[in-house]
Order: structure tokens, then sequence, then C-alpha cells
């Protein structure tokens, strides 16, 4: 590598940094560790498999076919259905072939509650279900009948392009349920908390751990609420969560031992926040190496980024964006300032480890795929760098064009294939190299929703125009126009998602659930703005109910 730099002219004491005044972490390593948990017992354990079977009978018995369609929500909203899996699959494959069929064994009293419930858990569950099972319903919407107009809204939430009769049922529900809110305001009945928490994120778009710690408050309230069922849930959320506890103190000792947060103190420490996306992107029990991994990747590009948008000097991005590009880890030590050989260090040791973990488990050493990856991060990064150095707007084509790729999502998720996949392919390994839709389509929902949370404070401390600011040059609107046609390119781009995640590729299941959750996490993390970098009181509260605080249960003997 021949980079020719005088290592002195970028000396520290010539330059002036910006800074964007970040706040410390409020989670310690030393809380972190202090952590514990009843919930590692055995004594759980062995109730869980008792209360896990209990329900494998109800799951079994129940024959109404719209009782089986609610058991599998309610299921899946208490976060439980992920260890019933051939059951759901079983009851699933049956009302698929009778839907078939028949067109309308459930359906006879054209219910829209059930049509859409229906619609929708077909559909999630990768089913080829036509979106015209609701035009026998047009013109007919029943207003009063709020049940039917949530399941419709929920449903909607499923659709692919040019599906406008979901367009009009989400247009037309949101408006209703609305109303229905503003009227039972002060009413505390569980239909208006469902509706409520429906309007602030549709299930679709929630992520399955938040929503299963707020759905066990509200099916304790039901009246067809089944005890085992209920126990189950908050066993399971109090087990899954000790899991996620012991992997979040790997994590936060490999970030203490990384020393990153002391040496670059002028980067986000947003170790237990990484820890977030990575459980919002992989929650299951058995996918902890994914967790620890992801933690460490989400945690090392925080960082990075904050180099690139606020701490490096033009000439010392070039510098590191060539380093990573040639992945030279001796040359490097004469050319980049310590503060980069810091994070350059970590950097290749959590791709060494990634490699090896692949080798191990798959036969296969990715570090070709890894250090691609970073190099076309930075590279992205330093586009930006150079646009905000100069003062151009691009235009928001052009703007997109490089802002999937500096989102991160790509690289997150060429971790997340090596991680997640029952296998390596070559078919699939090809598709990864030019990052296929499923890939940019994740990538743009979280470009586009960091965009809405953070943009604010990245005016402030000075930053590359985003999707926003593009818009608004292009079209000489307001902020509130170009939030509003961001929100809408999110809709249109989740329509896309919702195609490949019931089309045929060679990339498994479990990829494409990573690909949808994290985009599901972006909306969470930046729904109140920028939770990733500045806490928030919801963020806290979520972080805290998540992984820090079981679910109360009644003490008893096993
Ligand atoms: C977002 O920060 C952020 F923290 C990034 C890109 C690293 C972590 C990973 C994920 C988002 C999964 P910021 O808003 O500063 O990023 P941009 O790209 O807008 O500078
Ligand atoms: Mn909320
Ligand atoms: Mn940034
Ligand atoms: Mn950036
Ligand atoms: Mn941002």
């Amino acid at each position: 590598m021949t980079i020719k730099c005088n290592a002195d002219v970028i000396s520290d004491h010539k330059i002036v940094r910006r800074s964007a005044n970040f706040q410390p972490t409020m989670w310690h390593n030393d809380y972190i560790q202090s952590l514990t948990t009843e919930y590692v017992e055995e004594s759980h354990s062995k109730q869980h498999s008792m209360l896990q079977e209990e329900v494998r009978m109800i799951l079994r018995k129940v024959a109404n076919p719209l009782h089986q369609l609610e058991l599998i929500d309610i299921l899946q909203r208490l976060g439980l259905s992920y260890r019933f899996k051939d059951e759901i699959k079983r009851i699933l494959d049956n009302v698929h072939n009778n839907c078939n069929g028949s067109k309308d064994t459930m359906n006879k009293d054209n219910n829209l509650y059930s049509t859409a419930l229906e619609f929708r858990l077909l559909r999630q569950h990768g089913y080829h279900v036509s979106a015209e099972v609701f035009n026998s319903f047009q013109n007919l919407f029943n207003t009063e009948d709020i049940d039917g107009m949530l399941s419709l809204y929920e449903a909607s939430y499923l659709s692919l392009e040019n599906e406008t009769i979901l367009d009009e049922a989400r247009d037309f529900t949101l408006k209703h349920l609305k109303e229905f809110v503003s009227k039972n305001k002060y009413g505390d009945n569980i239909t208006s908390a469902l509706v409520s928490h429906a309007l602030e994120l549709p299930l679709h778009w929630i992520l399955q751990r938040l929503e299963a710690r707020w759905f066990i408050g509200v099916y304790e309230r039901f009246h067809s609420m089944n005890p085992v069922v209920l126990e189950l849930a908050k066993l399971d959320f109090n087990i899954v969560q000790a899991i996620h506890q012991e992997d979040l103190k790997q994590a936060s000792s490999w970030w203490k031992k990384s020393e990153l947060g002391e040496k670059l103190s002028f980067a986000r420490d947003r170790l237990m926040e990484s820890f977030f996306w990575s459980v919002g992107m992989a929650h299951e029990p058995h996918l902890g190496p994914s967790r620890r991994m992801f933690t460490k990747v989400v945690a090392l590009i925080t960082v990075i980024d904050d180099i690139y948008d606020v701490h490096g000097t033009l000439e010392e991005l070039e510098l590191f964006t060539d380093v990573i590009d040639w992945w030279d880890t001796k040359e490097n030590d004469r050319v980049i300032p310590d503060y980069m050989k810091t994070c350059f260090f970590v950097l290749d040791s959590c791709v060494e480890e990634m490699a090896l973990y692949s080798r191990k488990e798959h036969g296969f050493y990715s570090i070709r795929y890894l250090k691609k990856a970073w190099a076309d991060l930075c590279k992205a990064f330093l586009v930006e760098a150079k646009w905000y150095h100069s003062g151009y707007t691009p235009t928001l084509q052009e703007y997109s064009d490089n802002a999937w790729v500096s989102i991160s999502a790509p690289a997150i998720l060429v971790y997340a294939y090596f991680l997640v996949s029952n296998s390596i392919t070559n078919e699939a390994l090809d598709c990864l190299k030019d990052n296929p839709d499923i890939i940019r389509l994740s990538a743009m929902i979280l470009r586009l929703a960091d965009d809405l949370g953070t943009s604010s404070r990245e005016l402030e401390t000075g930053d590359v125009a985003k999707s926003i600011q593009c818009y608004m040059k292009e079209t000489n609107g307001s902020e509130e126009e170009a939030r509003e046609h961001v929100m809408s390119l999110i809709q249109t781009t989740w329509k896309k998602m919702n195609k490949e995640l019931v089309s045929s590729s060679p990339f498994c299941e479990a990829f494409k659930q990573v690909a949808a959750n994290l985009g599901r996490m972006a909306q969470c993390i930046y729904q109140h703005g920028d939770g990733h970098t500045v806490p928030d009181p919801v963020t806290i509260d979520n972080i805290s109910s998540l992984f820090i605080h079981p679910i109360p249960l009644p003490h008893r003997k096993y």
C-alpha cells in the first residue's frame, strides 16, 4: 500500500476538531455485571416444561377454525409462538387448504374480523393469499364494528404493492379508529387500550419482545383469558430475559476490555443501546451468538460513524478508508492517528472472530465478505463526509443511493447471514455480493427511520444533509411536508419488503426475519427521537423492562 502522508501533519495540535457533546452512557459495566435474576434456576425451567405441554394440548384440542386463529394470534402476541412452530404450521396449512377449496368455511357470515385475521396470519407465515378476499366488503365496512376495523387495520400492513384495496382499508380504518379513541378517551376498557396501542405501531411493525411485555398485561384482563397460557407467557418472558441478561453481560465485558468507551471519548458509548438493537433483530433464546456479535458490530459502527461525522478531519478519513479497504494491519501504523489505530485494532479482532465462527459452524471462512462489507460502509461514510465538507446538498435520489449503505444495514446483514443461516450456499453467497433486495429494503427502512429520528440532532452538530433536508431543498417545501414524504416512503418500502418476505429466495426464514426486524427496531428506537444517542424516557423504559425487571409472578413451590 502506498499512501503518502506524513503522520506529523495530522498530529492533534494543529487541528481544530468539532464535538457533538454526546452524553456518557447511563448503563455502566459495573451495573450490568451486577444484574441478577432467579429465572436461571432449574425449578423455573421444570415448571416451564410442564406449562408448555399443557398449552400444547390446548392448541391441539381447539377445533373451531376461528378459535384456532385467535389462539395463534394470542400466542404470537404473548411472545410464545416460537415454542409451538409445528402445531401452528399444521393449523395454518389446514386453514390455507380450506380457504383455497371452498373459499369460506369460516367466513360464511361474511365476517370482516375473521377474514382479516385469517388473511394477516396466513400472509405473515408466507402463504399465498389474495387481497381479493376483501372485495366483498368494499362499501359495506361497518364502522361500528371496532373488532373488524382493528383486524382490518392490522391486516392492511401486510399489503404488497398495487393492492389498492388495502391502502383504502388502511386510510379508512385509521380514520375511524382514531375517532373511536378520541370518543373513548376517558374510558378504561380493553378495546380502547388495544386500539390506542395499535395506532401507535401496528403489529407488523412492532418488536416481538416489547409486544409480549405489553400484551401480557392486557391479556390478563381478557374475559377469555386462560390462566395456564398467561402463566407460561410470564415465565417464558422471564426465562428468556435471563438468557438475554447473560448475553448482555458478555457483550459488556468485551466493550469494557476494548477500552473504546474511554479512549475514544468523543464518540458515543452505547453498549446497552447496541444490545437492544441485537435483541430487536434476534430475540430467540438460541440466537445468543448472534446477539453478542450484533452488539459488537453496532457499538463499533456507532463509534466509526462518529469518527466520520464529527471527529475526523477529511484527510484522516481518506486514510482510514484506504486502510480499511486494504485491511492493512501493519502499514496502518504509520499513517493513521492513534485513535483510529485503537478502533481498527478492535474492528480487526471483531472481523477475525466472526470469520472463525463461520468456519467452525459452517466450514466456511467468511473473512472476504466481512472485510468487503466494512470497506463499502467506510466508503459510503466518506462520500457523506466529502459532501458535508464541501457544503454540497445532493438530490434525494443521489442521497438515497449512498445512504442505504451508510446506515450500515448491509454490513450488519452480512454478519447476520453467517450467524443465522442453517447452511451457507453458493447461490446465497452470489446473491449476497450484489446486496439483494431484502437487504436494500431493510437498509432503506432503517435509513429513513433514522433520518426522521436523528436529523434534528444532526442539524445541531452539523452533518451532511439527510433525506428530509434533501427533499426540502428539491421541492422548496416545508420540513413537515418532507417528513410526511419520508414516512410515505417507509410505507412503500415495507410493501416491497412484504413481497420479499413471502417470495422464495436463497435466504432462510431466519435471515429474512432478521432483515425485517432491523427495520422494526429502527422504527421503535427512533419513534420518539434519537433513542440510540440521547436516552429518552420511552427507550430507557423499554430497556429496563426488557433486560432488567422480570414480570412479577406469584411465588409458589414447584
Ligand atoms: C445511527 O447513528 C447509528 F448509530 C449507526 C449508523 C450505527 C448503529 C447501527 C445501526 C443504526 C443499526 P446516526 O444517526 O448518527 O447515523 P448516520 O448514518 O445518520 O450518521
Ligand atoms: Mn410506545
Ligand atoms: Mn452520524
Ligand atoms: Mn454518518
Ligand atoms: Mn442519522
